[in-house]
């Protein structure tokens, strides 16, 4: 087998130095399109007559350029997480390896100039060979990163023939093991350059900013003339100047000075922004102040285009960046394209810019032969660093430059250290994995625990395995910032504890931002039988090795609607904090440049939900990093039930991304609570106190009045057998049933078995409970005690569970539940393992009539212990399917955390009233936690014909246990005894 191009471990041949990447005038034709395209399953792909400008293509397909062919109905998308899908066998390849061949035949534009020409890639994965007009013009590795070739002197005016083969595996593919799709292709932009003689190929803008005072350089491979209109500026490159009183870029004030390079036949748009990035005294500062990133990790992700994307989306997902309170990006694990950085520019947002360097898989060799270790890779490692670096360097957004993820350690990181210090000083650097963190000027790791947070906060942090204490290594990463470069795994339901996290952010100087895993879900779109929509992960493609769900970690659906996560993060990123104290608002800016001066702050008050007093605040004048005290507005509560005072700082006027009103912080404070009519009812003492040991033998016999099998207390009716209740008043229902399980959302089972609670439960059967009901007992007339005891098969451990209904007054029905641990949870006979229940609650069905909830207590959105910041207090209404948040893989959702009350309506049943005392958790659905739990995609849900209503005491946080720290202590339902109550009222329509 002769290795061709594509197993040589060297960057590529006959390529073009990298450069800058510009906009100009300069003639530019693009040959994105309709192209031919062979797919055949070795890298010798159709043969080598793929060249010949004569090759008779017509029979070919035809396929969009850009794009990935496995998107575009040839072969498969692939997915893995850390593992390579072959051998590791460096730098060779299985001989299976799908090749694309590509065609173009193309004229050259009518006012084509005679002059040198360029032909650009801004991405071709994983490697391509290219010929144009039969001639070979080279190769090259580095999936998201350009490549050009010099082909002066090669175009005709009519019928140029582009041939690329491109082969899905390659050498650079060892350092691509990203956590993504593996996705093949010429996905990015294809482009034919006219570059003009004797003008300027490559320049770099030199845009410092120290106290007030801006300097301007630009230095360029051939003369040119800077000019900046709106500064009055205009010099020749290689001068410098400085700018008195200029206005400084930051991602909260994106300030760009735009204008244009003049060269020899050419106009070269610049957009300079005057900032520094430095680091002093153990923090990051841009000019000249330190700031706190609150950034995600992007992916480029469409569900239908892959790592495709279009202007459109890139900016979609600034603008929801924006909307989010985020301010910043790591561009996880690869630089963007290159529109990207451009708009993150303009619109303002802090870019970790990430080299394409991954080699996580050779985790499976013990890290024998990781890349960076082994000579034979260093030219193509540090080729991928000079062309992000050339290509990005002009971005006033980009600020750190990372080496990579995931790569272990080696002398090639300290190549490119090297190379890049010497290349751009102005920027520092990022790299996680070493931990000698020689090569890195943060000192950065992923997914610790909140107590480790805080002690490297302190600068306390321990050693790090393999640095030796007290080492200069271990003096000098004391003395770094941190960077939190991943944290919060966003994996299904959750993360949890985001406002945990922030608080200890922002507590210590060391810290200068983190980064939520990830962006978004990287589901690609699929057709379920019926036609109907849905998301696949790699489990839905039969491939092996394969990541399965991983790759849907996103605060973003595949299709970018935002998840509750999201929303949670909003709220704990928020760059106003606003805390009632002493009668008075406290607004403290979190910005680190921008006054408050762009924001107004509305109010409001509510009554048991139901709008009353609103008005403006008038807001002194807050710069940033400081706090203003404002008067309460004096408002009347106005209203029965609990009265809450809700305050918003909204965007005074539209900005780029967001109209004026939106939203991006609010407070509310509870003002007072008046009767609601029903006086809080308590049952006797006597009746509270847990059931005794010793049960009474059970009491089948019918009550008095009822039918045989039926107990009734008023207008409720109880099954004689269960204790159940089947009716209150017209309502039908069927329950409670104690329920102390959910359908387990990804946290709950954890990384590769560790921190696998959703096991644990199965284990012990707290899934799969079995009730016995031991006693009715009718103390007196009102009063009606059930004694139940739930457990599952084979096991001792269980709640007995003692249900007390009391007729009040009014006739509504009064539930209180105590439910008592029995039994052995602590199991030993399976190595030692304490269970804790994910939920303390009760089940209801109610008839499938039933469709809408209305409520007073959280929301809109779901809540759980430890994500519950973005949910208000206030009276929501919403249809039960609407309730459901559709998570690509189904799990538990829908929550709802301290609701007062709730009414469940339907057209012609009677409304079901529950008032929680003070509170019940709430999730209604059409489907059981079991279906639930069944269910691989949405479309497996189907309505049971029932409504299950949870009434419950609380349920555990959400967590990021998928990748990450257990869920913390506070978050977990001991095994003690429970006790909650609440009232049941039917309702007629
Ligand atoms: C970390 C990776 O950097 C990231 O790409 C992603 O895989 C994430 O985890 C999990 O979704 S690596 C992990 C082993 C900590």
């Amino acid at each position: 087998m002769i290795a061709g191009f594509h197993e040589d471990p060297g960057p590529g041949t006959g390529r073009r130095a990298p450069r800058a990447d510009f906009v100009s005038d300069a003639p530019r034709h693009s040959l994105n399109g309709q192209w031919r395209f062979l797919l055949s399953g070795t890298a010798a792909g159709t043969g080598p007559g793929l060249p010949d400008p004569a090759l008779d293509d017509s029979g070919w397909e035809r396929i969009r350029v850009p794009s990935h062919w496995v998107l575009e109905g040839h072969d498969r998308p692939l997915y893995t997480n850390t593992a390579y899908p072959f051998p590791i066998d460096p730098p060779y390849l299985p001989d299976d390896n799908p090749t694309g061949d590509y065609r173009l035949r193309f004229d050259l534009p009518a006012d084509w100039p005679a002059a040198r020409d360029v032909l650009r890639f801004q991405g071709v994965d994983s490697c391509g060979t290219v010929w144009l007009n039969g001639e070979l013009l080279g190769h090259s590795k580095g999936s998201r990163l350009p490549f050009e070739f010099d082909v002066t002197g090669r175009l005709r005016e009519r019928g140029n023939v582009l041939a690329v083969r491109v082969h899905r595996w390659s050498s650079g593919s060892y350092l691509e093991d990203q956590d993504m799709w593996w996705l093949p292709g010429i996905f990015r932009d294809v482009e034919l350059l006219s570059r003009p003689e004797g003008g300027i190929d490559d320049f770099t803008v030199h845009a410092s900013y120290h106290d007030g005072t801006g300097t301007l350089l630009v230095t360029a491979d051939a003369p040119g003339l800077v000019e900046l209109p709106a500064l009055g500026l205009a010099i020749p490159t290689g001068e410098q100047v400085t700018v008195p009183g200029v206005r400084p870029w930051s991602a909260e004030d994106p300030c760009l000075h735009r204008g244009t390079l003049t060269a020899a036949g050419e106009t070269i748009d610049l957009a300079v922004g005057f900032r520094t990035v430095e680091i002093a005294g153990g923090r990051l500062l841009v000019n000249g102040r330190p700031i706190l990133m609150r950034g995600v990790n992007r992916h480029e992700h469409d569900p239908d285009r892959g790592r495709s994307l279009d202007r459109a989306t890139m900016i979609r997902d600034i603008e929801l960046m924006k909307r989010h309170n985020l301010n910043a990006v790591r561009t996880s694990h690869y630089p963007p394209h290159p529109e990207f950085l451009r708009l993150c520019d303009e619109y303002g947002l802090w870019v970790v810019d990430e080299c394409d360097i991954e080699t996580h898989g050779f985790i499976y060799a013990g890290w024998e032969g990781n890349p960076p270790a082994e000579p034979m890779w260093r030219d193509a490692l540090l080729d991928r660093a000079r062309r992000m670096v050339e290509r990005d360097k002009n971005h006033p957004s980009v600020i750190i430059w990372s080496l990579g993820n995931e790569s272990g350690g080696g002398a090639t990181f300290g190549d490119i250290e090297e190379w890049i210090r010497e290349r751009d000083p102005t920027r520092p650097l990022h790299y996680e994995r070493d931990p000698s963190y020689r090569h890195s000027d943060f000192y950065s790791l992923m997914y610790p625990a909140q107590d480790t947070l805080e002690r490297i906060g302190q600068r306390k942090e321990d050693t790090p395995a393999g640095v030796e204490p007290g080492s200069p290594d271990d003096v000098r990463r004391r003395e770094l910032p941190f960077l939190l470069c991943e944290y919060a795994h966003a994996m299904g339901n959750g993360p949890g504890s985001l406002v945990d996290y922030q608080r200890i952010l922002e507590s210590y100087e060391r810290f200068c931002g983190a980064f939520v895993w990830e962006w978004i879900d990287h589901g690609l779109a699929g057709r379920d039988a019926l036609g109907r929509r849905y998301y696949r992960h790699g489990g839905d493609i039969d491939a092996s090795p394969n990541g399965e769900r991983f790759c849907l970690d996103g605060l973003l659906f595949p299709d970018r609607t935002p998840s509750p996560g999201l929303l949670e993060l909003r709220k704990a990123v928020e760059p106003v904090a606003m805390e009632v104290s002493g009668g008075e608002l406290v607004i403290t800016s979190k910005y680190d440049f921008t006054a408050l001066d762009q924001l107004t702050f509305r109010w409001f008050v509510e009554a048991d939900g139901m709008r009353g007093a609103s008005g403006t605040l008038s807001v002194p004048h807050c710069p940033a990093r400081s706090s203003v005290r404002v008067p309460l507005p004096s408002a009347e509560a106005g209203g029965d039930g609990e009265t809450w005072l809700t305050v918003e700082a909204v965007l005074a006027e539209e900005t780029r991304w967001a109209p004026a009103g939106h939203v991006i912080a609010f407070t509310q404070t509870h003002l007072g609570t008046t009767a609601r009519g029903r006086p809080p009812s308590t049952p006797s003492p006597a009746l509270s106190s847990p059931a005794p040991d010793a049960e009474p033998a059970p009491t089948p016999q019918p009550a008095v009045g009822g039918r045989v099998g039926e107990v009734r207390l008023g207008t409720a009716v109880f099954d004689g057998r269960t204790g159940r209740l089947a009716r209150l008043g017209d309502v039908e229902l069927d329950g409670p049933v104690l329920d102390v399980w959910r359908a387990p959302i990804e946290n709950d089972h954890g990384l590769g078995g560790a921190n696998a609670p959703a096991a644990d439960w199965e284990a012990v059967g707290v899934d799969r409970f079995l009730h016995r009901t031991a006693a009715l007992d009718r103390p007196d007339e009102r009063t009606l005690v059930v004694r139940v005891r739930s457990g599952p098969a084979t096991r001792t451990l269980g709640f007995r569970t003692t249900y007390t209904y009391r007729l009040l007054d009014d006739g509504t029905l009064h539930l209180r539940i105590d439910a008592d641990p029995v039994g052995d949870w602590d199991d030993t006979a399976y190595g030692h393992l304490t269970v804790t229940p994910p939920r303390m609650g009760t089940r209801f069905a109610l008839p499938g009539g039933y469709t809408d909830v209305t409520w007073f207590g959280l929301g809109p959105g779901e809540s759980y212990a430890d994500s519950r910041a973005a949910a208000r207090v206030g009276r929501f209404r919403s249809s039960i399917d609407a309730l459901q948040t559709p998570y690509v893989v189904p799990q538990e959702n829908g929550n709802h955390v301290e609701t007062r009350w709730l009414e469940v309506s339907g057209d012609g049943l009677p409304t079901l009233r529950v008032d929680g005392e003070p509170h019940v958790d709430f999730t209604a659905r059409r489907w059981t936690s079991e279906a639930l739990r069944a269910a691989r995609h949405p479309h497996d849900l189907t309505d049971s014909g029932r409504v299950w209503l949870n009434l419950d005491h609380g349920q555990q946080g959400v967590g990021s246990a998928s990748c990450g720290p257990a869920l913390p202590e506070r978050y977990r339902l001991k095994v003690r005894p429970r006790t909650w109550s609440m009232t049941l009222t039917p309702v007629r329509p």
